[in-house]
């Protein structure tokens, strides 16, 4: 994976400029305005890699970025995804939306986290076997983050990129997280399946967040999108969907081209494999790839894997019709 660093001094003078910036949890736009001056003395190189990554075709689905600024202290790991309480210097949210506002505009859905635009992606007690990010104990399949639509199609209104801030490994540093780019998986399969995969015969569940709390299912009970494709678009610059939760294949031939991309993903994946160490970002674009995350143990006892997410838009246009009356945050 291409990895970069922001040098200790360009760090240093983020830590500084933080501490003018609100906090983004009582004032989330001054605290973007105030990152987006902050940001912009980053070194120039860095610049140019964020800008390509986030705007050209061309660049590759995932970048890695070390050294940024996360709080000397932190509390103990939360188990239940809620922000713990007390005082913190918050130079981890500042890092991670400071550097997805590069990306595009960091945006909520009230379905994912109750609409908050930085995540604490953590193992959850009850969780542990959830192909969902509260989930520990089994792999994450090689997914899309989506969102449910009342269209029935999941990758509408989804993030076009998610951003990981590692603020702690897990105690054995077992986890890794994998990326594949479609480009790469798709080289690896012959056209006939390729072709099969462009085809609109494939269910996607909706996230088990949205199954769980939105629609109030239990157990195993899934909501399965209308028939879409795996792939989209020119074959230099396909976009892939799978979803975390469930993939049904609607005949033997899409049963078949699913398994192939699967395996080609599995091949694909660990070569890009990162064990997330704290001050880490990994950059990853949710169109132009999938997304793992391999089993690790959670103790519960605050010192697990704790992870900042956010979702990522580059058009807010396009998800107008669940705007809600709060700036950035979708329904
Ligand atoms: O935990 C990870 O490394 C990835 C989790 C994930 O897929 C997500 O938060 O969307
Ligand atoms: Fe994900």
């Amino acid at each position: 994976m291409q990895t970069h660093t922001l040098p200790s001094g360009a760090a240093a003078q983020l830590r500084l400029q933080f501490d003018a910036v609100p906090s983004p949890y009582e004032d989330a736009e001054g605290a973007l305005i105030g990152l987006f001056r902050a940001f912009a003395a980053l070194p120039d190189e860095l610049l140019a890699a964020l800008f390509r990554f986030s705007r050209d075709p061309a660049s590759h689905g995932a970048l890695l970025i070390d050294g940024w600024p996360i709080d000397a202290e932190l509390p103990p790991t939360p188990t239940s995804g809620q922000l713990p309480a007390g005082g913190r210097s918050l130079h981890a949210e500042k890092s991670l939306l400071g550097l997805a506002a590069q990306m595009g505009t960091p945006v909520g859905y009230r379905t994912e986290k109750d609409g908050q635009l930085v995540h604490h992606v953590v193992p959850m007690p009850g969780g542990e076997f959830t192909q969902s990010n509260r989930g520990s104990k089994v792999f994450l399949n090689f997914h899309n983050d989506s969102m449910y639509d009342a269209s029935m199609v999941f990758n509408s209104h989804n993030p076009d990129f998610l951003l990981l801030l590692c603020l702690r490994a897990d105690h054995e540093r077992q986890a890794q997280t994998l990326y594949v780019d479609a480009r790469e998986a798709l080289a690896l399969l012959p056209e006939a399946q390729v072709a099969v995969l462009r085809q609109p015969r494939y269910r996607m569940a909706a996230p088990s967040n949205y199954t769980l709390l939105i629609h109030g299912a239990k157990g195993d009970e899934k909501v399965w999108s209308a028939p879409v494709p795996v792939i989209q678009g020119p074959a230099a610059y396909p976009e892939i969907y799978l979803a975390a939760n469930g993939v049904q294949p609607m005949d033997d031939g899409a049963q078949q081209a699913l398994a192939a991309l699967q395996q080609a993903c599995e091949a694909a994946g660990h070569d890009s494999a990162v064990r997330l160490a704290p001050g880490q970002a990994l950059l990853i674009n949710n169109r132009k790839g999938v997304h793992a995350r391999t089993a690790f143990p959670a103790r519960y006892d605050g010192q697990d894997r704790w992870l900042l997410r956010a979702n990522i838009r580059t058009s807010l246009w396009d998800i107008r019709d669940r705007a809600t009356q709060q700036a950035l945050v979708f329904a």
